[in-house]
């Protein structure tokens, strides 16, 4: 018999590690803000570079939304909250909704 055979089997369950449940921050389309306004959101309320915000503002212009980021719940909301006031400060409609990641 070799070593293997002789070892009892393991019945010590690791414990699972708590993950909160992640909520996404989708960018939906209007007609009304300017692409570059809506580049300029997604830099300073999601830190993303030129080309990532451009991408996904091409992304919701053409497919109507696009999820952009997931956070904890508060961070969601607050993110969301935020970047669509900077639109709306400046008459824009541009709105970010949040929804539950399943
Ligand atoms: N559709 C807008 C335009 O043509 C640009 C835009 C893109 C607005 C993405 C919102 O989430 C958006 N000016």
């Amino acid at each position: 018999m070799n070593q293997k055979t002789l070892e009892k089997p393991r019945t010590k369950t690791k414990p699972k590690t708590q993950r909160p449940p992640l909520w996404k921050v989708i960018l939906l389309n209007d007609d009304y803000t300017p692409r570059e306004f809506v580049v300029l959101v997604l830099k300073a309320i999601f830190r993303m570079n030129e080309s990532h915000a451009f991408k996904v503002m091409m992304t919701a212009h053409q497919r109507g939304a696009c999820v952009i980021a997931v956070y904890t719940r508060d961070v969601a909301e607050t993110k969301a909250k935020e970047a669509t006031e900077m639109g709306r400060a400046k008459g824009f409609p541009l709105y970010f909704t949040t929804e539950k990641e399943e």
